[in-house]
């Protein structure tokens, strides 16, 4: 039976990475005096490198005005991390990310109905903390039992340490929980860690190989273009009701291989 819903942050409660962290990236470069700037293409390829701060070290090997050393390139990774959250918070705040569609209704049904809930994500917790107090208001950490973010882990996604956490964190059996997340580092952090993923891609993703998931499709706003098919119900939606199903079959796959 599914008796939690952990959720992936960015690209999956909201498209942060087009909305959010590559603008404020690009804030940061310029607030720094550097002439660098992501365009969408290239912050594309530098989100194969999760963590910001990471990411930044990986792009600094392109950069021919990047500082020589390793440590001048660590200070510079974090003070130009420092400024990005800052920027990001700023267009959190102004209202610039929204959710995406049906993840609010989706959450709050979950809530009514007790199914538990986590964060589970490797982005830093500041993020975390401003999206959802703009997004779901000031009561939003009330909605999860429990919030995992880069901080809490020494390995970020595709490792599975931060599932780990979650699922010791609820006292679940991996089996017993869905992952929501739209890339394919998410759905292999997820995977690794023995629970099963759903997946909503999202503009930078789509089209990462991310199998075997119960269920992959667009976005939890729609009902079309969802593999395997939701039934058809009331609701333009994804509801509660087709992640039951959607785990309830992957629950029933996983026993009959382990049975064979
Ligand atoms: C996505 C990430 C993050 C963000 C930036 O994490 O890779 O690093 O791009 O966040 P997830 P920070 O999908 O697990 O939420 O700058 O705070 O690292
Ligand atoms: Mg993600």
């Amino acid at each position: 039976m599914l008796a939690a819903l952990l959720w992936d942050v960015d690209g999956t409660l909201a498209e942060t990475e087009r909305d959010g962290h590559r603008v404020a990236f690009n804030q940061a470069f310029e607030a720094l005096g550097l002439r660098w700037h992501w365009d969408h293409e290239r912050y594309g390829r530098l989100l194969r490198v999760t963590g910001g701060r990471e990411r930044l070290l990986a792009a600094m090997a392109e950069e021919r005005d990047a500082p020589p050393t390793p440590a001048e390139r660590q200070a510079l990774a974090r003070k130009l991390h420092d400024t990005k959250n800052h920027c990001y918070a700023r267009l959190v705040y102004e209202g610039g990310i929204a959710l995406r569609g049906g993840v609010a209704p989706l959450i709050h049904e979950a809530r009514a109905q007790g199914v538990r809930q986590a964060i589970v994500t490797t982005t830093s917790r500041a993020n975390v903390e401003t999206l959802l107090a703009r997004q779901l208001g000031p009561a939003w950490a009330d909605m999860f039992d429990a919030v995992l973010c880069g901080e809490d882990v020494r390995a970020k996604k595709p490792d599975p340490e931060v599932y780990l956490l979650a699922l010791r964190a609820l006292r679940l059996q991996p089996r017993q929980a869905l992952a929501l997340e739209d890339s394919g580092p998410g759905a292999s952090a997820a995977q690794a860690a023995g629970v099963p993923v759903l997946v909503t891609r999202s503009v930078y993703f789509p089209a990462d190989p991310v199998e075997p998931a119960p269920a992959v499709g667009p976005g939890l706003h729609t009902r079309e273009g969802w593999s395997p098919a939701p039934p058809p119900r009331r609701s333009a939606r994804i509801t509660l009701q087709d992640l039951a199903s959607w785990h309830a079959h992957a629950e029933a796959g996983a026993a009959a291989t382990a049975r064979s």
